[in-house]
Protein backbone atom coordinates (compact mmCIF):
# COMPACT_ATOMS: atom_id res chain seq x y z
CA UNK A 1 0.00 0.00 0.00
CA UNK A 2 1.31 3.76 -1.01
CA UNK A 3 2.40 5.29 1.94
CA UNK A 4 2.16 9.23 1.07
CA UNK A 5 -1.73 9.34 2.35
CA UNK A 6 0.08 8.64 6.09
CA UNK A 7 1.90 11.71 5.29
CA UNK A 8 -1.53 13.55 4.18
CA UNK A 9 -2.84 12.69 8.14
CA UNK A 10 -0.34 14.28 9.37
CA UNK A 11 -2.27 17.68 9.17
CA UNK A 12 -4.94 16.31 11.10
CA UNK A 13 -5.40 17.82 14.71
CA UNK A 14 -7.73 15.60 16.71
CA UNK A 15 -9.40 14.75 19.83
CA UNK A 16 -11.21 12.78 21.80
CA UNK A 17 -14.47 15.00 21.17
CA UNK A 18 -14.25 15.75 17.69
CA UNK A 19 -17.07 14.94 15.72
CA UNK A 20 -16.21 11.86 13.16
CA UNK A 21 -18.43 10.59 10.47
CA UNK A 22 -18.25 8.00 7.78
CA UNK A 23 -20.10 8.14 4.67
CA UNK A 24 -20.42 4.37 3.06
CA UNK A 25 -21.15 2.90 0.67
CA UNK A 26 -21.54 -0.99 -1.27
CA UNK A 27 -17.94 -0.97 -1.94
CA UNK A 28 -17.73 -1.42 2.22
CA UNK A 29 -19.72 -4.85 1.59
CA UNK A 30 -18.26 -6.07 -1.49
CA UNK A 31 -15.39 -8.30 0.56
CA UNK A 32 -17.81 -9.68 2.27
CA UNK A 33 -19.58 -11.10 -0.74
CA UNK A 34 -22.33 -8.31 -1.41
CA UNK A 35 -22.58 -7.41 -4.55
CA UNK A 36 -22.03 -3.55 -5.23
CA UNK A 37 -24.45 -1.50 -8.06
CA UNK A 38 -22.29 -0.18 -10.70
CA UNK A 39 -18.66 -1.20 -12.12
CA UNK A 40 -17.74 -4.50 -13.69
CA UNK A 41 -19.90 -7.10 -11.62
CA UNK A 42 -22.26 -4.29 -10.25
CA UNK A 43 -26.39 -5.46 -9.85
CA UNK A 44 -26.92 -2.63 -12.80
CA UNK A 45 -24.79 -4.32 -15.18
CA UNK A 46 -27.44 -7.10 -14.84
CA UNK A 47 -30.79 -5.35 -14.19
CA UNK A 48 -32.26 -2.30 -14.69
CA UNK A 49 -33.05 -0.16 -11.63
CA UNK A 50 -36.22 1.15 -13.39
CA UNK A 51 -37.67 -2.41 -13.44
CA UNK A 52 -36.72 -3.35 -9.88
CA UNK A 53 -35.73 -0.09 -7.27
CA UNK A 54 -38.78 1.87 -8.51
CA UNK A 55 -42.23 2.25 -6.60
CA UNK A 56 -43.79 1.95 -10.33
CA UNK A 57 -41.76 -1.12 -10.70
CA UNK A 58 -43.54 -2.28 -7.51
CA UNK A 59 -46.90 -1.06 -8.94
CA UNK A 60 -46.69 -3.12 -12.18
CA UNK A 61 -45.13 -6.13 -10.57
CA UNK A 62 -44.90 -6.01 -6.91
CA UNK A 63 -43.88 -10.50 -7.60
CA UNK A 64 -41.06 -9.38 -9.91
CA UNK A 65 -39.77 -6.97 -7.72
CA UNK A 66 -39.80 -9.09 -4.54
CA UNK A 67 -38.38 -12.34 -6.38
CA UNK A 68 -35.48 -9.82 -6.84
CA UNK A 69 -35.25 -8.35 -3.12
CA UNK A 70 -35.30 -12.18 -2.04
CA UNK A 71 -32.15 -13.33 -4.19
CA UNK A 72 -30.87 -10.34 -2.53
CA UNK A 73 -31.97 -11.23 1.30
CA UNK A 74 -30.27 -14.56 0.44
CA UNK A 75 -27.12 -13.91 -0.52
CA UNK A 76 -26.80 -11.11 2.75
CA UNK A 77 -28.11 -13.73 5.13
CA UNK A 78 -25.43 -16.08 4.19
CA UNK A 79 -22.33 -13.13 4.24
CA UNK A 80 -20.49 -11.65 7.60
CA UNK A 81 -19.27 -8.44 8.32
CA UNK A 82 -15.56 -7.68 7.02
CA UNK A 83 -12.02 -6.06 8.31
CA UNK A 84 -13.87 -2.83 7.15
CA UNK A 85 -16.82 -3.12 9.15
CA UNK A 86 -15.09 -3.97 12.28
CA UNK A 87 -12.24 -0.57 11.72
CA UNK A 88 -15.38 1.29 11.57
CA UNK A 89 -16.44 0.46 14.86
CA UNK A 90 -13.33 0.46 16.54
CA UNK A 91 -13.22 3.85 14.87
CA UNK A 92 -16.44 4.72 16.90
CA UNK A 93 -14.93 3.74 20.41
CA UNK A 94 -12.12 6.55 19.41
CA UNK A 95 -14.35 9.23 19.86
CA UNK A 96 -16.95 10.70 22.20
CA UNK A 97 -18.77 12.14 18.60
CA UNK A 98 -19.29 9.84 15.80
CA UNK A 99 -22.46 9.08 13.13
CA UNK A 100 -22.01 6.61 10.85
CA UNK A 101 -23.74 7.11 7.63
CA UNK A 102 -24.65 4.18 5.44
CA UNK A 103 -26.49 3.67 2.12
CA UNK A 104 -25.96 0.07 2.65
CA UNK A 105 -29.42 -1.85 3.17
CA UNK A 106 -27.59 -4.91 4.03
CA UNK A 107 -27.18 -4.68 8.25
CA UNK A 108 -23.75 -5.56 8.07
CA UNK A 109 -22.71 -2.07 10.03
CA UNK A 110 -25.15 -3.30 12.75
CA UNK A 111 -23.83 -6.60 13.18
CA UNK A 112 -19.79 -5.36 13.13
CA UNK A 113 -21.51 -3.86 16.72
CA UNK A 114 -22.05 -0.29 15.35
CA UNK A 115 -24.18 1.81 17.69
CA UNK A 116 -24.69 5.39 16.12
CA UNK A 117 -25.44 4.75 12.42
CA UNK A 118 -27.85 5.95 10.08
CA UNK A 119 -29.31 3.79 7.45
CA UNK A 120 -30.36 6.32 4.58
CA UNK A 121 -31.76 3.96 1.63
CA UNK A 122 -33.58 1.49 4.34
CA UNK A 123 -32.98 -1.85 5.63
CA UNK A 124 -33.35 -5.04 3.08
CA UNK A 125 -34.86 -7.24 5.87
CA UNK A 126 -37.38 -4.56 7.04
CA UNK A 127 -41.16 -4.74 5.31
CA UNK A 128 -43.36 -2.08 5.08
CA UNK A 129 -47.59 -2.27 5.22
CA UNK A 130 -48.10 -0.31 1.93
CA UNK A 131 -51.48 0.31 3.29
CA UNK A 132 -51.05 0.98 7.34
CA UNK A 133 -47.72 2.28 6.55
CA UNK A 134 -46.22 0.13 9.64
CA UNK A 135 -42.54 -1.61 9.32
CA UNK A 136 -41.40 -5.06 11.00
CA UNK A 137 -38.32 -6.69 10.68
CA UNK A 138 -38.51 -10.36 8.66
CA UNK A 139 -35.73 -12.11 9.06
CA UNK A 140 -37.38 -15.47 6.52
CA UNK A 141 -35.09 -16.54 3.64
CA UNK A 142 -36.68 -17.50 1.29
CA UNK A 143 -39.85 -15.80 1.57
CA UNK A 144 -42.74 -18.34 1.97
CA UNK A 145 -44.64 -16.84 -0.24
CA UNK A 146 -43.57 -14.10 -2.86
CA UNK A 147 -45.59 -11.46 -2.87
CA UNK A 148 -45.49 -11.12 1.17
CA UNK A 149 -49.10 -9.34 2.40
CA UNK A 150 -49.53 -8.08 5.90
CA UNK A 151 -51.93 -9.55 8.21
CA UNK A 152 -54.29 -6.96 7.12
CA UNK A 153 -54.38 -8.43 4.14
CA UNK A 154 -52.48 -5.82 2.44
CA UNK A 155 -49.03 -6.00 0.06
CA UNK A 156 -46.09 -5.52 1.78
CA UNK A 157 -43.00 -3.83 0.57
CA UNK A 158 -39.44 -4.00 1.32
CA UNK A 159 -38.75 -0.89 3.84
CA UNK A 160 -36.12 0.03 0.94
CA UNK A 161 -35.72 3.80 -0.46
CA UNK A 162 -36.36 3.57 -4.37
CA UNK A 163 -35.31 6.12 -6.88
CA UNK A 164 -37.92 9.05 -6.83
CA UNK A 165 -38.72 8.28 -3.52
CA UNK A 166 -37.75 10.34 -0.59
CA UNK A 167 -35.08 9.32 2.23
CA UNK A 168 -36.46 9.26 5.36
CA UNK A 169 -36.86 12.33 6.76
CA UNK A 170 -35.00 12.13 10.57
CA UNK A 171 -32.00 9.84 9.11
CA UNK A 172 -31.41 12.68 6.78
CA UNK A 173 -31.93 15.54 8.41
CA UNK A 174 -29.26 13.54 11.14
CA UNK A 175 -27.11 13.16 8.52
CA UNK A 176 -26.56 16.39 7.20
CA UNK A 177 -26.51 17.96 10.64
CA UNK A 178 -23.42 15.50 11.46
CA UNK A 179 -22.07 16.28 7.97
CA UNK A 180 -21.92 20.16 8.84
CA UNK A 181 -20.71 19.24 12.18
CA UNK A 182 -17.88 17.08 11.21
CA UNK A 183 -13.91 17.56 11.96
CA UNK A 184 -13.52 14.52 9.65
CA UNK A 185 -15.61 12.68 7.44
CA UNK A 186 -14.67 9.04 5.96
CA UNK A 187 -16.32 8.72 2.66
CA UNK A 188 -15.88 4.52 2.34
CA UNK A 189 -17.18 2.66 -0.89
CA UNK A 190 -19.28 4.70 -2.49
CA UNK A 191 -18.70 5.80 -6.17
CA UNK A 192 -21.10 8.91 -4.80
CA UNK A 193 -24.11 9.59 -7.57
CA UNK A 194 -26.78 8.94 -6.05
CA UNK A 195 -28.63 11.81 -4.37
CA UNK A 196 -29.21 13.42 -1.75
CA UNK A 197 -26.27 11.01 -0.18
CA UNK A 198 -23.70 11.95 -2.67
CA UNK A 199 -23.99 15.93 -1.41
CA UNK A 200 -22.90 15.05 2.50
CA UNK A 201 -19.18 15.02 1.83
CA UNK A 202 -19.63 18.58 0.13
CA UNK A 203 -22.07 19.81 3.34
CA UNK A 204 -18.81 18.66 5.17
CA UNK A 205 -16.37 19.79 3.12
CA UNK A 206 -18.02 23.51 3.28
CA UNK A 207 -18.46 22.95 6.92
CA UNK A 208 -14.01 23.14 7.18
CA UNK A 209 -14.15 19.07 7.57
CA UNK A 210 -10.90 16.76 6.64
CA UNK A 211 -12.27 14.75 3.63
CA UNK A 212 -11.04 11.18 3.67
CA UNK A 213 -11.73 9.05 0.85
CA UNK A 214 -11.19 5.52 0.50
CA UNK A 215 -11.96 3.41 -3.00
CA UNK A 216 -9.95 1.62 -5.45
CA UNK A 217 -11.23 4.02 -8.27
CA UNK A 218 -11.88 7.56 -8.40
CA UNK A 219 -14.75 9.18 -7.51
CA UNK A 220 -16.90 12.86 -7.87
CA UNK A 221 -15.58 12.95 -4.10
CA UNK A 222 -12.09 12.46 -5.17
CA UNK A 223 -11.67 16.36 -6.18
CA UNK A 224 -12.76 17.31 -2.47
CA UNK A 225 -10.84 15.30 -0.88
CA UNK A 226 -7.92 16.17 1.35
CA UNK A 227 -6.58 12.97 1.33
CA UNK A 228 -7.55 9.62 -0.77
CA UNK A 229 -6.47 6.05 0.12
CA UNK A 230 -6.54 3.95 -3.02
CA UNK A 231 -7.51 0.22 -1.92
CA UNK A 232 -10.39 -2.29 -1.17
CA UNK A 233 -11.87 -1.35 2.37
CA UNK A 234 -11.33 -4.12 4.09
CA UNK A 235 -7.48 -4.01 3.57
CA UNK A 236 -7.20 -0.29 4.38
CA UNK A 237 -9.55 1.07 6.74
CA UNK A 238 -7.64 -0.97 10.02
CA UNK A 239 -4.43 0.50 8.82
CA UNK A 240 -6.31 4.11 8.67
CA UNK A 241 -8.13 4.07 12.02
CA UNK A 242 -5.01 2.77 13.66
CA UNK A 243 -3.49 6.33 12.20
CA UNK A 244 -6.40 7.91 13.29
CA UNK A 245 -6.09 6.54 16.31
CA UNK A 246 -2.27 7.78 16.55
CA UNK A 247 -3.21 11.27 15.27
CA UNK A 248 -6.02 11.66 18.00
CA UNK A 249 -4.56 13.39 21.79
C1 LIG B 1 -14.96 -0.47 -3.18
C2 LIG B 1 -14.63 -1.81 -3.08
C3 LIG B 1 -13.89 -2.22 -1.96
C4 LIG B 1 -15.79 -1.54 -4.89
N1 LIG B 1 -13.54 -1.30 -1.05
N2 LIG B 1 -14.59 0.41 -2.27
C5 LIG B 1 -29.67 15.36 -8.09
C6 LIG B 1 -29.05 15.21 -9.31
C7 LIG B 1 -29.35 14.12 -10.12
C8 LIG B 1 -30.29 13.18 -9.71
C9 LIG B 1 -30.91 13.33 -8.51
C10 LIG B 1 -30.61 14.41 -7.73
N3 LIG B 1 -31.34 14.31 -6.59
C11 LIG B 1 -32.10 13.18 -6.63
C12 LIG B 1 -31.87 12.58 -7.81
C13 LIG B 1 -32.51 11.32 -8.23
C14 LIG B 1 -31.91 10.07 -7.65
C15 LIG B 1 -30.43 10.05 -8.03
O1 LIG B 1 -29.56 10.36 -7.27
N4 LIG B 1 -30.14 9.60 -9.23
C16 LIG B 1 -28.75 9.53 -9.71
C17 LIG B 1 -28.40 8.06 -9.95
C18 LIG B 1 -28.62 10.37 -10.94
N5 LIG B 1 -32.09 10.00 -6.20
C19 LIG B 1 -33.20 9.54 -5.67
O2 LIG B 1 -34.15 9.20 -6.36
C20 LIG B 1 -33.28 9.50 -4.17
N6 LIG B 1 -34.47 10.14 -3.73
C21 LIG B 1 -34.64 11.46 -3.82
O3 LIG B 1 -33.77 12.21 -4.18
O4 LIG B 1 -35.89 11.87 -3.45
C22 LIG B 1 -36.25 13.24 -3.65
C23 LIG B 1 -37.69 13.36 -3.17
C24 LIG B 1 -37.99 14.31 -2.21
C25 LIG B 1 -39.31 14.42 -1.77
C26 LIG B 1 -40.29 13.58 -2.27
C27 LIG B 1 -39.98 12.62 -3.20
C28 LIG B 1 -38.64 12.51 -3.66
C29 LIG B 1 -33.38 8.05 -3.68
C30 LIG B 1 -32.17 7.26 -3.99
C31 LIG B 1 -32.40 5.78 -3.60
C32 LIG B 1 -31.24 4.91 -4.02
N7 LIG B 1 -31.62 3.56 -3.97
C33 LIG B 1 -30.65 2.54 -4.31
C34 LIG B 1 -31.35 1.15 -4.51
C35 LIG B 1 -32.29 0.80 -3.42
C36 LIG B 1 -31.63 0.03 -2.32
C37 LIG B 1 -31.43 -1.44 -2.67
O5 LIG B 1 -32.25 -2.06 -3.32
O6 LIG B 1 -30.39 -1.97 -2.23
O7 LIG B 1 -29.63 2.51 -3.30
S1 LIG B 1 -29.75 2.85 -5.81
C38 LIG B 1 -28.22 2.17 -5.26
O8 LIG B 1 -27.25 3.23 -5.34
C39 LIG B 1 -28.42 1.83 -3.77
C40 LIG B 1 -27.17 2.42 -3.16
O9 LIG B 1 -27.37 2.69 -1.78
C41 LIG B 1 -26.92 3.64 -4.00
C42 LIG B 1 -25.49 4.14 -3.96
O10 LIG B 1 -24.63 3.21 -4.53
P1 LIG B 1 -23.18 2.99 -3.89
O11 LIG B 1 -23.35 2.50 -2.49
O12 LIG B 1 -22.36 4.18 -4.09
O13 LIG B 1 -22.65 1.73 -4.72
P2 LIG B 1 -21.98 1.71 -6.18
O14 LIG B 1 -22.09 0.31 -6.67
O15 LIG B 1 -22.50 2.78 -7.03
O16 LIG B 1 -20.46 2.05 -5.92
C43 LIG B 1 -19.60 1.15 -5.21
C44 LIG B 1 -18.27 1.85 -5.01
O17 LIG B 1 -17.47 1.01 -4.22
C45 LIG B 1 -17.50 2.13 -6.29
O18 LIG B 1 -16.99 3.46 -6.26
C46 LIG B 1 -16.34 1.13 -6.24
O19 LIG B 1 -15.14 1.64 -6.85
C47 LIG B 1 -16.15 0.95 -4.78
N8 LIG B 1 -15.61 -0.34 -4.35
N9 LIG B 1 -15.08 -2.49 -4.20
C48 LIG B 1 -13.84 -0.02 -1.25
N10 LIG B 1 -13.50 -3.53 -1.79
Amino acid sequence: MPQDWRAGLAGLDLSRDSYVTVLTGAGVSAESGVPTFRGEDGLWKTYRPEDLATPQAFAADPALVWEWYDWRRGIIAGREPNPAHYAITDLENIFERFLLITQNVDGLHRRAGTRNLVELHGYIFGVRCVAEGTTMENLEVPLASIPPHCDCGALLRPDIVWFGEALPEGAILKAMEASRASDLMLVVGTSGVVYPAASLPVLAKEAGAFVLEINPDPTPITPLADVTVRGKAGDVLPEVVVAIRSFTS
